[in-house]
């Protein structure tokens, strides 16, 4: 029974504000602000139970170490002695987004019929190049059956950050589907982290039919305007894409092959005169999370901050009203990850499989929630200050913080990956 699993990354203890990725507005805005990682861990555990609620199957991957000391000592140092701007980033909590984690082609995509699932490098980021080691220990564990393949990451220079740059169109979650994947073209202000590269070493890696395979550019506006990942500006659930006018470089071209290849799919797209790409990035309308609830209901799960985004919450209301394909909103509260630029969609991976093939330990129901819920509360630091970021206490604290929640989910066997 295939459906769709969405795995969300746990906030991590040393969750802070070090403003580490140019071109990602939020998290530059936001450069020494004071971040409250236990408030910012029950966000995220809130939201998993509200998609509990919908019906949806949902799963966990968890903090990596940090300081990742593997990541310091191949560079020839150790969190004492390291230089600020490195101990920084060997102590960001950025694997909470876990739609930077993989690439996935569910099983009825790919030709040798298994589940692809291709670790991310983010090599544009330093502080999120060294995650790839961590999320491949956790994702060939959770994926350890033979229905799933899990592939190492591309080779440098080649940038890859993972679903977020992907969609998947299809009529159910277990019918073969039309998988899209969007690049950035350098020469812009900012980097375009998603090298086309990639996304085709990605779909020869999963076997993917070639003529239900796209590449689509990103617009470099967007891109310019603060939309480092595609995920930012659209989302893609079963027949719907819901984008922003001015998501891709030639849209005309992108729908004129994506309703050739699926003539009954629906594109919801919202013109610039209604909300434009400022408000769209500055409200992440578009990174929800658009799923079938168990009522049949295609629902948007939107952050607060659309809400409060007048021209946003009117073409929202506007779509309700007029019988869109979008037939419910909810909204959550995650305003801790999203001041770093990381909404709904940021943080969780999609996997279609079967839940019965997955470790049940990466599965989570209520009672799991509350328990994870307890380790948070009783661990996770209260709030971390910019310049705390070196300080010793705080360093053990994060240590034994996710030490306890490894514990609590039986999951030791990962502790030192
Ligand atoms: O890679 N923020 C992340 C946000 C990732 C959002 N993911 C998706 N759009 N799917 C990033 O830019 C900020 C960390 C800091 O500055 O400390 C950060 O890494």
């Amino acid at each position: 029974m295939i459906q769709e699993i969405n795995f969300d990354g746990i906030v991590g203890p040393s969750h802070n504000y070090a403003g580490l990725s140019p071109g990602n507005l939020a998290a530059t805005r936001n450069a020494g602000a004071t971040a409250h990682p236990r408030a910012a861990a029950l966000q995220g555990l809130a939201k998993m139970r509200a998609n509990l609620a919908l019906g949806l199957t949902q799963g966990i991957l968890l903090p990596h170490p940090r300081p990742d000391d593997a990541w310091l000592a191949s560079l020839h140092t150790h969190y004492l002695a390291a230089p600020a701007h490195l101990k920084a980033r060997a102590f960001s909590a950025s694997p909470m987004w876990a739609a930077n984690a993989a690439t996935v082609s569910p099983a009825p995509d790919a030709g040798d019929e298994r589940c692809h699932l291709t670790v991310a490098n983010l090599v544009t980021m330093p502080h999120r190049s060294h995650e790839w080691p961590a999320t491949l220990a956790q994702l060939r564990l959770a994926f350890a059956h033979e229905h799933f393949a899990v592939h190492a990451p591309i080779p440098a220079p080649f940038g890859d950050e993972g679903a977020a740059n992907h969609m998947r169109l299809c009529a159910a979650h277990d019918a073969p589907g039309v998988e899209v994947f969007v690049y950035g073209e350098t020469g812009g202000p900012f980097p375009a982290r998603q090298h086309r590269e990639a996304s085709e070493a990605i779909a020869r890696a999963h076997r993917l039919d070639p003529a239900h395979t796209l590449f689509v550019k990103q617009s470099p506006e967007a891109i310019a305007a603060g939309a480092f990942h595609n995920d930012v500006v659209a989302v893609a659930n079963e027949r719907i894409l819901f984008a922003h006018e001015q998501a891709f470089a030639d849209r005309h071209d992108f729908f004129a092959d994506l309703r050739r290849i699926m003539p009954d799919v629906e594109i919801v797209e919202v013109p610039a005169e209604r909300v434009s790409l400022d408000d769209a990035i500055r409200s992440y309308l578009f990174n929800a999370q658009l799923v079938t609830a168990s009522t049949g209901a295609q629902t948007l799960i939107v952050p607060a901050e659309a809400r409060e985004n007048q021209a946003v919450w009117s073409w929202l209301q506007d779509h309700l009203a007029g019988n869109g394909p979008i037939r419910a909103v909810d909204v959550v509260d995650v305003r801790e990850s999203m001041a770093n630029g990381g909404g709904p969609a940021c943080l969780r991976l999609r996997v279609a499989c079967d839940p019965t093939l997955v470790d049940p330990r990466f599965l989570v129901d209520a009672a799991k929630l509350d328990r994870i819920a307890d380790v948070i509360a009783t661990h996770w630091p209260e709030a971390i200050a910019f310049d705390a970021i070196g300080d010793a206490d705080l360093v053990a604290q994060v240590i034994r913080a996710r030490r306890a929640l490894y514990a609590a989910l039986d999951l030791v066997e990962l502790i030192d990956s």
